[in-house]
């Protein structure tokens, strides 16, 4: 069993596709045992994204990220970190596969929907950023 964190990103939320991404999850049989909506101040957002802060795009994203409400959700399941990006779809929306979250909605390479976890150890530092213990215990 494993968790992984997904991010329904600003132009998801503000378009109104929560269900539809929340219904591809439970479909797929994964369960969602955390689940909120926040607002990300652009130095949370940077937190979040340390990890590129050297990149080129890294204020715009972080921007981005903190432009409008997101919606955080914890997902669990055997493989769900692979699963989730498989049914994420490649960060470029344009590279992603028919019938991905991000091919059928992502606007641009930015704001492409959707964020998940890409490893265990980035899922476990990423879950505890938004989640405390207690809020994921069932
Ligand atoms: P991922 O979300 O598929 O894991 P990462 O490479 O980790 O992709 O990038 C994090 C986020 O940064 C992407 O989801 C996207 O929003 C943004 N991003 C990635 N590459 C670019 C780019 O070339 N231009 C603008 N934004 C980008
Ligand atoms: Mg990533």
């Amino acid at each position: 069993m494993e968790r992984t964190l997904s991010i329904i990103k600003p132009d998801g939320v503000q378009r109104g596709l929560t269900g539809n991404i929340v219904q591809r999850f439970e479909s797929a049989g994964i369960r969602i045992v955390g689940m909120k909506r926040v607002c990300l101040s652009k130095k949370e957002a940077e937190a979040f994204y340390a990890v590129h802060k050297e990149r080129p795009f890294f204020d715009s994203l972080t921007s981005y990220m903190s432009s409008g409400p997101v919606v955080v959700m914890v997902l669990e399941g055997p493989n769900v970190i692979q699963r989730n990006r498989d049914i994420m779809g490649a960060t470029n929306p344009a590279q992603a596969a028919p019938g991905t979250i991000r091919k059928d909605y992502g606007l641009d390479v930015e704001k492409n929907t959707v964020h998940g976890s890409d490893a265990p150890e980035t899922a476990a530092k990423e879950i505890a950023f938004f989640f405390s213990e207690l809020e994921l215990m069932r």
